[in-house]
């Protein structure tokens, strides 16, 4: 079988920034998250007094979603919380939940949150330096649970897919909230499987 040749390419990352230039950027901002934090009153509140607020943006490499390729980008969570939450991204499980990802810390600090699908939670703390594993068959989550920019780059098959669907309908079951100024698991009030 005869494959059409790909031009090889690179990306100019920003080591400090996590910023990849010419890169595709999505922002998501309170406003498209707003049932996401446990704490949709403070979501709300946020909303009417101080506007919209941006949580986080993703730089991705654009490439063709096929098997095959190594779909790469940076994430740039702002830090802050809603309510006790601190901010995160959306997650997602694999659409093909036999994918795994790399994640690699670039600056700030924060946690990868995995939960299996039958609800059981992991946390793995990330700095700059930290090379952490997302296993086939995890829904996986970043969380900047610093005061800056928490940016870290992430890797993973072509055909993997994101389904956003399971967790905006379950959620996690355990959230990372600060208590005494120290980042803690707090189990979600509502968590359903
Ligand atoms: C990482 C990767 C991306 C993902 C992004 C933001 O860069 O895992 O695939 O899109 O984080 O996470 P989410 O898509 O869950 O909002
Ligand atoms: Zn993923």
């Amino acid at each position: 079988m005869s494959q059409a040749l790909m031009e090889p390419f690179s990306s100019q990352l920003n080591l400090e920034t996590g910023v990849i230039a010419q890169a595709q950027i999505i922002r998501r901002t309170l406003s498209d998250m707003r049932t996401m934090f446990a704490d949709r009153a403070a979501a709300e509140r946020i909303l009417a007094e101080e506007g919209d607020r941006l949580i986080y943006e993703v730089y991705a490499v654009p490439l063709p979603e096929e098997e095959g390729q190594i779909l790469h980008s940076t994430t740039i969570i702002y830090p802050g919380r809603v309510g006790d939450e601190f901010h995160m991204t959306k997650g997602h499980f694999h659409e093909k939940r036999a994918r795994a990802e790399i994640y690699v810390g670039l600056a700030g600090e924060g946690y990868l949150v995995l939960q299996s699908e039958e609800g059981e939670v992991r946390g793995v703390p990330m700095q700059r330096g930290t090379i952490a594993y997302v296993p086939p068959l995890w829904a996986h989550r970043t969380v900047n649970t610093g005061a800056t920019p928490f940016a870290f780059l992430a890797a993973w098959p072509g055909d993997s897919g994101h389904d956003y669907g399971t967790i905006e309908q379950t959620g996690f079951a355990r959230l990372l909230v600060n208590r005494d100024g120290q980042p803690t698991f707090v189990d979600n009030p509502h968590w359903r499987r």
